[in-house]
């Protein structure tokens, strides 16, 4: 490799110091409070730990539909994997912890074709734009609100290496105009989430320096990137033996992420499907950092208490089909690859920031010119 393209592969690490737009001083005056906001001390703790675990923050109510949403998703996907011949049977017995799981072993990835299916439904949207829970965000980040353009269904079946997420700094993918950007992330169960069924980990303060370090491409088999954890100690001063904090979160509550500490999920050792969403926000007058690919959404507007959010646009932009298209230069198109409604792999553009030191059938593919999506049949 050339000087030049080692230095581009590697244009993702900085040695800037960005620590006060992530710190205390980067925390906004609320001065009237509002339904749901946190106490100080939570608000405090997650902008020094650069992380805080909310309990009982949602009620079932507002949680449900939410479920109910997945289980339509995880049907259509079942008719149409067997309409096309690919799963044995339907498998609409199981419910929603396991069925996923019966469908992935006659086709194993199914799962990731629901994490890249990129629908919101309403009850993801009327979540992310929960009024108690933008009360929260206000505490964090001001009251100009909005909705970043990644956000996930986490599909994590049980034992499955493409669903356990390894140490990362959220803005490692996400291009150079995120570094100067707060974004929190709030990661949402929809169960008790612990160590056993693949809860999350952080490293405790590893925001603080207010770099990002030097991750890799890809981990295992898998499309996400990796930070070793000598470079975590080496370059975020974590101390690995007492700053790595496991994060049980029980149904009902939140872990608030700030998007320069690293984390990473556990794997998924119970027999259940352990489902989350993460949901991010930020500044509207700040840059996504999304590589120009999709925009951030007005939620909030501290000039209009009336805003009224317009999804049109948002729900209309493909993000996983600009992710694959936007590094669609770097080889040539396969031939014969399978039908794209059933393409069990991801590309992004974080693949041509870091060094890919693992080649894997989703880097393979990097110039597929295929769709991404996956088309839910129409029933009567
Ligand atoms: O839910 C997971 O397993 C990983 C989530 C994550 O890494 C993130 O939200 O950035």
């Amino acid at each position: 490799m050339s000087n030049e393209s080692v230095s581009n592969v590697l244009a993702g690490f900085t040695d800037e110091r960005n620590p006060d737009i992530f710190n205390l001083k980067a925390r906004p005056k609320v001065t009237e409070k509002k339904p749901g906001q946190l106490p100080d001390n939570m608000i405090q703790q997650f902008f020094e730990d650069g992380y805080v675990i909310v309990k009982d923050f949602f009620t079932k109510e507002e949680l449900e539909p939410c479920k109910k949403a997945i289980e339509r998703f995880v049907d259509l996907l079942a008719q149409k994997l067997h309409e096309a011949g690919k799963i044995k049977e339907l498998y609409d017995e199981y419910g929603f912890f396991e069925r996923l799981t019966k469908i992935e072993n006659d086709f194993p990835g199914a799962n990731i074709i629901l994490h890249k299916y990129g629908v919101l439904p309403q009850a993801f949207k009327d979540l992310w734009t929960n009024e108690r829970l933008l009360n929260v965000v206000e505490q964090l980040i001001g009251p100009d609100i909005a909705g970043h353009p990644v956000w996930n269904l986490r599909t994590k079946t049980p034992q499955n290496e493409a669903t356990t997420v390894p140490w990362h700094q959220d803005t490692a993918y996400l291009d150079r105009n995120s570094y100067k950007v707060l974004q929190p992330t709030a990661w949402i169960p929809l169960l008790d989430a612990n160590a056993d069924n693949g809860c999350m980990q952080v490293a405790h303060k590893g925001h603080k320096t207010g770099k990002v370090a030097r991750h890799q491409c890809c981990y295992g088999k898998t499309w996400y990137v990796m930070l070793e954890e000598e470079e975590m100690a080496k370059t975020l001063d974590v101390d690995l033996d007492k700053d790595i904090v496991t994060c049980p979160v029980p149904y009902g509550g939140m872990l608030l992420l700030n998007n320069m500490i690293p984390h990473r999920s556990l794997p998924n050792m119970s027999k259940r499907i352990r489902w989350s969403l993460d949901l991010r926000w930020q500044n509207p007058y700040q840059p996504a950092g999304f590589y120009g690919m999709k925009e951030h959404l007005l939620f909030r507007t501290s000039k209009n208490p009336d805003h009224k959010i317009d999804w049109t646009g948002f729900d209309g932009d493909d993000r996983w089909a600009k992710q694959k298209d936007s590094v669609a230069d770097l080889q040539d198109v396969l031939p014969n690859a399978e039908d794209a409604d059933f393409d069990t792999t991801i590309q992004g553009p974080w693949m041509k920031k870091w060094e890919l030191v693992h080649h894997n059938q989703h880097t393979t593919k990097l110039n597929d010119s295929q769709q991404l999506t996956w088309h839910a049949p129409t029933k009567a």
